[in-house]
């Protein structure tokens, strides 16, 4: 072990090879404090050539890698196991922005980009970077792109991969793949960009990558509808769809239930829709024509939605302060949920057309099942993305409650998927915790060929060992 500390400090300054415990209690455990495990180091690279150094020695001694960013991740796949034989690589240090490019309208950076800082320095030179999501104080790109992460904004601008031109990847080996060409058309044979992206450390290292920039919005304009079913929320949603076509960029769900839980824990957070809707929606409208154009399209459609009787009640933020104060409510649901204890979250999509269907059915088999659950439903609606996640009773310990009804629980909400035809993980990925899941669900020949490209690019099995798949 120490013949490999060495090895390691001759790559890098001392500084940067954590292997006292004190130094490596922080990478250890995941936010959500489910995973914890054991690491033989941390080590801290701050170029690429030092990442493939410290590949190529773990290849040669056959040591398991964990690839880390910020360790947002909800599937534990950027923890360790408690082997204390794996080595962790966190890109903290590989944080520069390598280049924006104003006429190809692109930005190339390196994994360890806070995503905030993108979009900060993006809107400096007058670009959106329009991921975003809840985690972006400490989420970083590499983090991004190894879990294709979601967010807000997917509907109109697509998930992480949607908006990557490009990559840089440390293989299994510890070779350099340079395909950092920002290029929005390349044929050239496998789309090897495509195989990293989502793959969550287990085929490559993402080192670096070119994104797509775009022009920043210049007006924006945020409400919040009052909804009384399943089914006026995706009437509401056909209509802007429809009405606003690609100014709709944000169309968020979030329950009677959630709101609650949030006003519980944050008293400030408390919905401004005084009527309390079962299904507050929260909706964006962002364009390059004038405030006045958009807020009065806004002001259209709602009208028509209030007609036809899709919509009961609406707030719309009179200026970008309140449209901050409607976005946090939405995203402190995850903190909200976090602050009353542990929680079995059920990240997944369905199609629209069965959406209505599957609420239904899941609220009343979960009701029915386990009498007093909460059923803390939100989410990107826009996308068919549901956070159908499951908090216990109330007054019952959490702890006690998911060691006996987390795997019947998954089972219940997961066969609905099936049933539907959904998928158990719209953009959170697998990790460690969706293992057998992914197996029961994703069909054997999908699975086979996942396995047979695990073997083909990393055959010691190195990679990120026992995440996404159980090898
Ligand atoms: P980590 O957690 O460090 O790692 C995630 C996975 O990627 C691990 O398997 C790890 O091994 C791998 N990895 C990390 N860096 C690299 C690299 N350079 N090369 C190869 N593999 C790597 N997710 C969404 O999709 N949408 C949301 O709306 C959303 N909201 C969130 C809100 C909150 C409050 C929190 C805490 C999390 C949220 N997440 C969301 C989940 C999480 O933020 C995302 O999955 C994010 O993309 C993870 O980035 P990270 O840098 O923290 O990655
Ligand atoms: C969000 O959309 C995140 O806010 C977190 O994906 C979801 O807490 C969750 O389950
Ligand atoms: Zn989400």
């Amino acid at each position: 072990m120490q013949n490999l500390i060495e090895a390691f400090t001759n790559i890098l300054d001392k500084q940067y090879v954590l292997d006292s415990e004190e130094d490596k209690a922080p990478f250890l455990t995941d936010w959500r404090k489910r995973f914890s495990g054991k690491a033989l180091a941390v080590l801290l690279p701050k170029t690429t050539q030092e990442v493939a150094q410290i590949v190529q020695v773990c290849a040669s001694n056959q040591l398991a890698i964990v690839p880390q960013g910020g360790h947002t991740g909800f599937c534990g796949g950027a923890t360790p196991d408690n082997s204390g034989k794996q080595i962790i690589i966190n890109f903290k240090r590989m944080n520069q922005i390598r280049a924006i490019d104003v006429e190809n309208q692109t930005i190339t950076l390196e994994a360890g980009c806070i995503l905030q800082t993108i979009q900060e320095q993006a809107a400096a030179q007058g670009f959106l970077f329009p991921l975003s999501l809840g985690a972006e104080g400490s989420c970083m790109i590499g983090g991004n792109l190894a879990t294709n992460a979601g967010g807000t904004n997917v509907l109109r601008y697509g998930n992480t991969r949607d908006l990557c031109l490009g990559l840089e990847v440390v293989t299994a080996t510890g070779e350099i793949w340079n395909g950092l060409k920002g290029l929005r058309k390349d044929n050239t044979g496998y789309d090897l960009r495509d195989l990293f992206i989502g793959s969550e450390g287990t085929l490559g290292i993402i080192t670096s990558a070119v994104m797509k920039l775009y022009p920043l919005p210049i007006s924006q304009w945020t409400t919040l509808v009052a909804c009384d079913s399943v089914a006026s929320s995706i009437a509401l949603l056909n209509l802007f769809q429809k009405r606003a076509t690609s100014l709709l960029t944000g169309f968020e769900m979030m329950t009677q239930e959630s709101l609650s839980l949030n006003e519980k824990h944050f008293p400030q957070m408390a919905n401004p829709l005084q009527s309390n809707p079962p299904y507050t929606i929260l909706i964006e409208l962002s364009d390059h024509e004038s405030e006045e154009h958009v807020r009065q399209l806004l002001e259209t459609v709602l009208e028509e939605a209030f007609e036809a009787g899709i919509i009961s009640d609406a707030v719309i933020a009179s200026n970008l302060s309140q449209a901050n104060g409607f976005w946090q409510m939405r995203e402190h649901i995850t903190l909200a949920q976090a602050a009353e204890g542990a929680n079995l979250k059920h990240d997944i999509t369905i199609p629209l057309s069965s959406l209505e269907s599957f609420i239904a059915q899941t609220d009343r088999l979960m009701r029915e099942s386990y009498p007093g659950v909460r059923i803390i439903n939100f989410g990107h609606l826009g996308d068919g993305n549901l956070h159908y996640n499951i908090a216990p009773p109330l007054g019952v310990d959490p702890q006690t409650f998911n060691s006996s009804y987390e795997k019947p629980i998954h089972e219940l909400v997961y066969s609905q998927v099936e049933r539907c035809q959904g998928s158990i993980s719209a953009e959170h990925g697998i990790g460690q915790l969706k293992l057998q899941e992914l197996r029961a669900h994703k069909g054997s020949v999908a699975h086979n060929l996942m396995k047979a490209l695990k073997m083909a690019l990393d055959p010691q099995n190195i990679l990120n060992p026992h995440k996404v798949l159980s090898i």
